[in-house]
């Protein structure tokens, strides 16, 4: 991974920024028309496509769980380090799912897309309630508090705009016209005022729409892309960051917009299996890996797997 490189600020890859050319006029909402999904891609999990596990807080005590989907019900890890319990009879797995606060009461909810409409379980162990009618897949969908009234909302992209429904619930609204598709964006709130916003990469520059309908502003030079990020606060700023792993080190771009510090310089289990999580309700987030038998965790992105729990399933 290169280091972000502020020498570039002239370069030409500017004029070749595929989506900085994009308007984000916001228009009245138009037809409220459901979205009907066809781009596939969330870049909201990095565990493993084999995985079904979840992570949210379930029972909102600040620690992050881990939800295990089993096929015919879901079990719980509150706090990622106590046995199994029973959560609720359902045969949704991981990849149906896009978890999210949507009714603010400091819980993670289990949002599913049937293809035609979306249901919700409140707190994981609610029986479905109807949210909306839409054909959009968990898959397509980036979950974020866009206009940051502590529900989160679920964001879809066009190919051609991005749409909005608030809390999972309202109808369809306009955000922005932009080409970057969900697969393609890094959703966090990068600059600490409530709203998610979007980062998108470019192959050389990082681009944020705060809010998802603010104008790309420019954020750092570097060549990451969301697929290889993970996104959390790692200094309990309130402001998320970016950190990425190069396969011998773990670097952390603050607040998206940094140049890198390196925060483990001597880790090779780096990658495609990592997700963010809070297991000790710091406010710093940790890194989670399922290592087979094993679930691990580093605190803070910092140097050291530590061993969280020996007796999992996934
Ligand atoms: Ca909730
Ligand atoms: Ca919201
Ligand atoms: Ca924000
Ligand atoms: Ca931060």
């Amino acid at each position: 991974m290169k280091k972000l490189k502020s020498l570039f600020l002239l370069s030409l890859v500017l004029l070749a920024v595929s989506c900085s050319d994009q308007k984000n006029e916001i228009k009245p909402q138009d037809d409220s028309a459901f979205f009907s999904g066809k781009e596939g891609g969330s870049s909201s999990s990095r565990l493993p496509s084999t995985s079904n596990l979840k992570l949210g807080d379930f029972n909102g005590d600040g620690r992050t769980d881990v939800l295990y989907a089993t096929g015919t019900e879901w079990l719980v890890s509150y706090g990622g380090n106590t046995p199994y319990v029973h959560s609720a009879y359902s045969a949704a797995l991981a990849k149906d799912m896009a978890i999210g606060d949507y009714n603010g009461d400091g819980k993670s909810d289990v949002l599913a897309g049937t293809g035609h409409e979306w249901l919700i379980s409140y707190g994981a162990n609610t029986n479905w309630v109807h949210a909306a009618y839409s054909g959009a897949l968990a898959k397509d969908m980036a979950i974020g508090d866009y206009n940051g009234d502590g529900h989160s909302d679920v964001l879809a992209a066009s190919g051609s705009e991005w749409l909005v429904s608030l809390s999972a619930t309202s109808n369809w609204a306009h955000y922005a016209y932009s080409g970057t598709l969900v697969k393609d964006m890094a959703i966090g709130d990068y600059n600490g005022d409530g709203k998610s916003d979007v980062l998108a990469g470019t192959g050389s520059e990082w681009l944020i729409s705060y809010g998802a309908n603010s104008n790309w502003v420019h954020a750092a030079y570097s060549a990451a892309l969301p697929n290889i990020m993970v996104i959390g606060d790692f200094n309990a700023d309130n402001h998320d960051d970016v950190m990425v792993g190069t396969g011998s080190t773990w670097m952390v771009s603050y607040s998206a917009t940094s140049n890198w510090t390196t925060t483990n310089p001597s880790e090779t289990t780096v990658g495609t299996n990592l997700e963010p999580g809070d297991f000790n309700g710091d406010g710093q987030s940790d890194i989670f890996y399922p290592n087979g038998s094993q679930w691990l965790v580093a605190y803070g992105a910092a140097p050291g797997w530590n061993v969280y729990n020996n007796y999992t399933q996934q």
